[in-house]
């Protein structure tokens, strides 16, 4: 352990510990706006300068690790002018149109300013407007807002490892922008939002449709009807002051009544009926001596990866729509005939911890009815959020409510859909039973959950043991990928998700997510999926009940028209 001394505070801590997290571990923490926890960055901003006795001039905390004896002030006169004079000369060369910023009160420069007490900036603004590229499906990038803290460089590159982004240019042309100056369309965007994600300022978000939605539900000739995805009833709280990792289930469905809905659904329905669709798509590819491995086609971002950079390999991606999509066709087909609706009345809302769900729900053959997509709008948790706000909910006081039928009932297999590992743990549990015509002894597969990059099981399928393997991240998959490529893949199932963590790390998931916060939402994920009484997806009855009265069989006719699709290099 290295003892010192911060702010009058005799602290101790790990060896090669930096000043920044010393000083977070003991309650103090020291402003930043380039670090984050999970990334690579330091010093680029250099507002975490703090001073240390007996050294001239000021260091970055977040660079510096700590030595023995060390005496350090974290807000000396020194320290707090010149990170003043830092924050101000960025703000001179900023769009400091606060309110009409989409991250107003959610911006980091923005409570830094108000923290080091900025009213009036020394410095002349030198700030030229630039034009904002809104032209990809997901994301906007604004860069009148950048303070080029390279975060969002970072996670592209290092994290996706795609890459799209890049800090151009020198001195007072330096810039982030996507590589070649292109739109971020042009590139190999993946839709992904993780740079949305770690953004410090506005400068990317996800494309706003909040009004589009408004619109729906004040017109009284749509009929709208939302699905909400496994991982949100985890994360949504914390944009409405729960805490962290709380299950909100009951009262987000009670918000969405309240913000005009006219029903409300559980995509995790679908999410079980896609491991129907996908669990039997393997059994048939493994005895008909199929294309193997298999890999899981739910992930948007991933199937965006897969035919920008391995089209050799879309063969082995399931031919399943993601469960939203799924949800999708049911919507604009079996629903209206079930409710006695015009399919073309029926407006459909997702509500997705992720932003690259917004381009899946505008891709061409995502549509029953080619004039019309299957989904019309893609919300993020943040922008339902955003609505709850904008209504005056006061959600912590909301009673429950259920999810309406008939894509209401759900099972634990689905609920865990939004944790990395989950979709392949849920398979499992179908698979497993329907070829080996036996129960599961334990249906918990400790060993593919978690944080590890790649995890791998092995599971008994009439006989022979079968490899399968997850991997979250697009820099993960990329080694499970060469290996599919290169013919040298051990596994027979792959699942893959873009996000790190799954979709509980949605890109379009509240802002603030570290590894920390990822592990809070999975184990909630995994306390409700525990908790339900219903844990297999070929036990969920309204799924059996579809089946007999709309699709007659998994793999069917019906199946292959409204619940499977192509892809395309
Ligand atoms: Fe996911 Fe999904 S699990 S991709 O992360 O399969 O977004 O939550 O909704 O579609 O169900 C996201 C989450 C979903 C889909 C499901 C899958
Ligand atoms: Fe990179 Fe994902 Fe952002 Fe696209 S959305 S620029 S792939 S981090």
């Amino acid at each position: 352990m290295v003892n010192l001394t911060i702010n009058n505070v005799k602290v101790s801590v790990k060896e090669d510990t930096s000043i920044l997290q010393a000083a977070k571990q003991y309650s103090m923490n020291i402003p930043t706006l380039c670090y984050y926890e999970d990334l690579n960055i330091k010093s680029d901003c250099r507002v975490c300068v703090v001073e240390i006795d007996g050294k001239k001039g000021l260091t970055s905390a977040c660079s510096t690790p700590v030595r023995e004896g060390m005496v350090v002030n974290t807000n000396s006169p020194r320290v707090l002018n010149a990170r003043k004079t830092i924050v101000e000369l960025i703000l001179s060369n900023h769009d400091t149109n606060c309110t009409t910023c989409v991250k107003n009160m959610k911006c980091e420069l923005q409570s830094l300013a108000r923290n080091l007490g900025i009213d009036e900036n020394r410095f002349p603004s030198v700030f030229e407007k630039c034009d904002i590229d809104d032209n990809n499906p997901a994301i906007v990038r604004n860069p009148n807002l950048c303070i080029k803290c390279g975060r969002c460089v970072d996670v592209c590159n290092n994290v996706q490892g795609t890459s799209v982004l890049a800090i151009l240019g020198r001195g007072h042309e330096t810039r982030v922008s996507a590589v070649f100056d292109e739109d971020l369309n042009d590139d190999f965007c993946t839709f992904c939002g993780q740079c949305a994600s770690v953004c410090p300022v506005g400068a990317i978000t996800e494309k706003d449709d909040t009004d589009l939605v408004w619109h729906a539900l004040t017109d009284p000739k749509k009929h709208v009807i939302v699905q909400v995805a496994p991982a949100v009833r985890v994360s949504l709280g914390e944009e409405v002051n729960q805490a962290i990792g709380t299950i909100v289930t009951g009262k987000m469905v009670t918000a969405m009544k309240i913000l005009g809905f006219d029903q409300v659904f559980d995509t995790d329905f679908t999410a079980d009926l896609t491991i129907i669709e996908e669990g039997n798509e393997l059994i048939q590819r493994v005895t008909n001596g199929g294309i193997l491995p298999m890999m899981t086609s739910c992930c948007p971002g991933w199937i965006s990866y897969a035919e920008q950079r391995y089209p050799d390999i879309l063969d082995h991606i399931s031919s399943c729509k993601s469960p939203q999509q799924m949800f999708g066709a049911l919507a604009k087909s079996y629903y209206p005939q079930k409710a006695g609706l015009d399919p073309k009345d029926v407006f459909v809302v997702s509500v997705m911890p992720c932003t690259a769900k917004k381009y899946e729900a505008k891709r061409e053959e995502m549509s029953v009815d080619e004039n019309s997509p299957d989904i019309d709008v893609v919300l993020t948790t943040r922008e339902l959020g955003k609505m709850i706000k904008q209504m005056g909910i006061n959600f912590e006081n909301l009673k429950e409510t259920p999810f309406d039928s008939p894509f209401g009932i759900t099972t634990g297999a689905a609920a865990i859909f939004g944790a990395t590992g989950g979709v392949m743990e849920a398979a499992i549990r179908t698979v497993y039973e329907v070829v080996n015509k036996k129960p599961l002894e334990s249906l918990d597969f400790k060993e593919l959950r978690g944080l590890e990059g790649i995890k791998e099981a092995e599971v008994n399928l009439g006989g022979s043991m079968v490899k399968v393997a997850v991997a979250h991240t697009l820099s993960m998959a990329k080694v499970l990928c060469d290996q599919v490529r290169e013919g040298t893949s051990p596994y027979a199932f792959i699942e893959i998700m873009t996000c790190p963590g799954g979709c509980i790390g949605g890109g379009g998931q509240p802002y603030g997510t570290t590894n920390k916060v990822r592990q809070e939402r999975i184990d909630s994920t995994y306390r409700l999926d525990a908790s339900m009484t219903l844990r297999k997806s070929h036990e969920n009855p309204e799924v059996i009940a579809l089946y007999k009265d709309f699709l007659k069989e998994p793999l069917g006719e019906l199946s292959h028209h409204l619940l499977h699709t192509h892809y395309s290099d």
